[in-house]
């Protein structure tokens, strides 16, 4: 007889680290819900928690690892499936050179303890410098920001959310996202906190979203012109006088031996200057400063909206320097640096920039990673160092990178391509072999890296709830198994700590980094005996200390992002504020790409429409409801309009992750649901120049209302490519 039990974790699908209860059977979950008396998330938990249960039962998740044939996918076993992959890589490394292998690290490696613990095994086993991620199209300006100003990619500073008393949030939807590069469950509350408390949040966003529905002020802006809002909130910063007065009673800002030059960076651009291109009134840009700076405390915060778009880099520069000058770094309700139990900072290095560049695009890498917007180029433009081989480790590029349509051609191309992934998904359909992991209630968790960007400092621990079958394999088993197969001639050292891990599970290597970490007398066995987690206190100050330069002052680095106003000129003077742009949207129950085959998650309205203000509507002759093409520089769709004063005139958005309907995608309830994919529209040349990340934010679009009887057809969503048949290629 199977009884009911409880257990505790911490959900690992977002940033936010909520901690839930999990009622099961010892086989079966029974329900799963918030757990009250987690010190961190006190109970609150989003949709999507439920939809670990949805995955950990989904019968379209792959438990054995299959093959591709020409007649179709086949099961085969473990020993079948790493013995291929090794040779597949080893063929294509053999017959084209190292780096004719290319791998994609998508996000939920970052969510994964065992795989973050061990992912260098397979890098160094593999060899290759042809190495791309998600970063690039997610929150690359962050790194490099951090890297320059305080010595390492990491040392990220988070709004102290819960004391702040002034929250001025560009290009972030906390309400829907759940926070990013700021863990931080229940933004609902911690932002009514902070209006209960006096003080103000203002969003500023071209839509307005759930968040700006919230604050006490939202004001649209026109994308990608956030770099001018900065330039003249810093001028006013400084005509006003504010500047000078934060520098005498601040310490951040007395550690910048080059603070002084700032005072000219933004002087020729004063909020007159500004306020056409970006849609705000100068009057309001004016008060906008001057709010931040006489707010008691303040923090100014920029996510996915100012990063990922052509002055991504600059913006969040700048976002930086604002809150230096204004005396709000490392003080208390203003950006402080979290403490995490393991200090991932002291475990890694501190990031480059630059040192190689990308074959084709000439763009620069950054910590060995080149952009993604890079990729597709590398598989299709013929020469040495060509990419003919891949490895993409729970990605899904196709729908989550620019230009998905010339990636989806590309990975058709390969000669041999492997995907770590629990689906058959719009990529790892191309695959010749998907290797699928255990699901995430079989595997122990820690956040390695979002406990580094808590707004609180915690330590919370969760053992595996379910044992795996005894033939499925972790992650992290993945990358051993391989990393043996592909490398017998390793170091001792390497030798020896693949062996522990594979006797004593990653897990050791967590117990260790809390052993050293700051806290005295933190171990494992601790965290384990604290199953809602352990309360590490609000967030203290921590200059000098943090910074890692060596000197332990802050690098403004100020002559590399001078020389991208140069860029910043180019734009107001080419500027058409006629051009309709495209912006992207996230959904609370949606999670990238991978939670659509969750019914509990997709059931309802369709999501995946074109938001558009009446007025264009108007202009274009498009009715609510009615299909549209939008059609970009790169491809065009075909979707649903849904006409809203949500967004700003001239602005569309369109949310990611969807596009489902590729042939070959074998995920029955995402295929029912399946959208359209933005990636067929956002543009692999459209970039942020000064580090290679992806644009997806400003997107210039063309709309043309379709008439309902010229339906889809027109307009193609199915790839027309399909993959070749392993049998035709090198494993054949
Ligand atoms: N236009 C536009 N594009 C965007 C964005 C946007 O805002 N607009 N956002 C960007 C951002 S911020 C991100 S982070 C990227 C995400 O882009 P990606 O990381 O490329 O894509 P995901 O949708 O997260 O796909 C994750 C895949 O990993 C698999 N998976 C999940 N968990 C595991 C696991 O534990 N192990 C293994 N092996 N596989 C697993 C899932 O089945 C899924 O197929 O998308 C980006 N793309
Ligand atoms: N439910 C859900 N939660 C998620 C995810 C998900 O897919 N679904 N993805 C996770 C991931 S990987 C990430 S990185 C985070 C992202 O977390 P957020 O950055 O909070 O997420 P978004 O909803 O993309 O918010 C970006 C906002 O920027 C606005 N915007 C677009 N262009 C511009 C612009 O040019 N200027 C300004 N000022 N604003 C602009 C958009 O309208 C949008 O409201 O969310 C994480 N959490
Ligand atoms: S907010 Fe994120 S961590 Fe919290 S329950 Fe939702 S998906 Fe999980
Ligand atoms: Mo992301």
């Amino acid at each position: 007889m199977t009884t009911e039990q409880t257990h505790f974790r911490t959900c690992n699908l977002c940033e936010a680290m909520c901690g839930i209860v999990i009622q099961h059977d010892g086989k079966k979950v029974l329900s799963i819900k918030g757990d009250k008396d987690d010190p961190f998330s006190k109970g609150y938990i989003c949709p999507k928690a439920t939809a670990l249960q949805d995955l950990h039962e989904d019968p379209d998740r792959l438990r054995h690892p299959i093959e591709r044939t020409a007649t179709g996918w086949r099961e085969i076993s473990w020993s079948e499936a790493l013995d291929k992959v090794a040779a597949g890589i080893k063929s294509i490394q053999k017959n084209y050179g190292q780096n004719a292998l290319g791998i994609y690290l998508g996000n939920p490696n970052v969510h994964n303890l065992g795989g973050m613990l061990t992912i260098k095994h397979l890098l160094t086993s593999v060899k290759t410098r042809s190495r791309f991620s998600a970063t690039s199209i997610d929150q690359l300006p962050h790194h490099i920001v951090s890297m320059h100003l305080f010595g390492h990619m990491l040392r990220i500073p988070v709004p102290d959310v819960n004391r702040t008393q002034h929250m001025l949030i560009i290009g972030g939807n906390p309400l829907a996202s759940n926070g990013s590069i700021m863990t931080a469950p229940n933004m609902r509350q911690k932002l009514k906190d902070i209006k209960a408390r006096g003080g103000k949040v203002v969003v500023i966003d071209p839509r307005r979203t759930e968040t700006a529905d919230m604050a006490s002020e939202h004001h649209f802006i026109r994308p990608a012109t956030d770099v001018l809002l900065l330039l003249a909130m810093l001028n006013e910063i400084y005509a006003q006088g504010y500047a000078d007065k934060a520098f005498s009673s601040n310490t951040a800002a007395a550690l910048a031996p080059e603070v002084e030059r700032l005072a000219d960076f933004a002087k020729d651009y004063p909020a007159e200057k500004v306020a056409d291109i970006t849609g705000i009134a100068a009057n309001e840009i004016k008060r906008l400063a001057k709010e931040f700076c006489e707010a008691k405390s303040s923090v100014c915060y920029g996510r996915m909206g100012v990063s990922v778009q052509e002055f991504g880099l600059l913006s969040q520069y700048l976002i930086m320097v604002i809150n230096l000058v204004t005396g709000r770094l490392d003080e208390v309700g203003g950006l402080m640096f979290p403490n995490p139990a393991v200090d991932v900072v002291n475990n890694s290095g501190p990031g480059y920039l630059g040192k190689r560049h990308s074959r084709v695009s000439n763009l620069p890498d950054f910590n060995g990673d080149y952009p993604v917007v890079a990729m597709s180029d590398e598989m299709l433009v013929e020469g040495e160092g060509q990419l003919k081989g891949f490895i993409c480790v729970a990605g899904n590029p196709v729908l989550s990178t620019p230009n998905g349509e010339k990636l989806d051609e590309a990975f058709s191309k390969l000669d041999f391509m492997v995907a770590f992934d629990y689906y058959v998904n719009e990529t790892s359909r191309h695959a010749h072999i998907i290797l699928p992991p255990v699901s995430p209630l079989e595997r122990d968790h820690y956040d390695l890296t979002f406990n580094g960007f808590a707004v609180h400092n915690v330590a919370k621990y969760s053992p595996a709830l379910f044992a795996k079958h005894k033939e499925a394999k972790h992650d992290w088993q993945i990358y051993l198994e391989l990393a043996d197969r592909l490398d017998k001639k390793v170091p001792v050292a390497t030798r020896v700590e693949r062996q522990l891990i594979k006797r004593l599970g990653p897990k050791f290597m967590l117990d260790q980094g809390l052993k050293r970490g700051p806290y005295y007398g933190m171990t494992l066995n601790k965290l384990k005996k604290h199953p809602h987690g352990v309360d590490l206190g609000p967030l203290k100050k921590m200059l000098p200390q943090a910074i890692k330069h060596k000197d332990k002052q802050i690098h403004l680095n100020m002559d590399f992002y001078q020389a991208d106003l140069e860029r910043v000129q180019q734009m107001m003077a080419q500027y058409n504020d006629k051009q309709i742009l495209l912006i992207g949207r996230r959904h609370v129950r949606s999670n990238n790409s991978w939670l659509h085959n969750s019914y509990r998650l997709v059931k309802g309205k369709p999501r995946c429409t074109l938001m558009l203000h009446p007025d264009t509507a108007k202009e274009y002759g498009i009715e609510d409801g009615q299909k549209v093409a939008v059609t970009s520089r790169v491809g065009s769709v075909t979707i649903i309009a849904e006409v809203t004063d949500e967004l700003m005139p001239r602005i569309v958005s369109i949310p990611h992750g969807w596009g489902h309907g590729r042939r070959g995608v074998k995920q029955k309830i995402a295929q029912a649901h399946a959208g359209v994919s933005v990636n067929d529209l956002t543009d692999d040349t459209l970039i942020d120049q000064l580090c290679g990340n992806a644009a997806v934010n400003g997107v210039p679009v063309q709309l043309i209302a379709l008439k309902s009887e010229s339906g889809d057809t027109d307009i193609d969503v199915v790839a027309e490519s399909e993959p070749k048949a392993l049998s035709d290629n090198i494993m054949g």
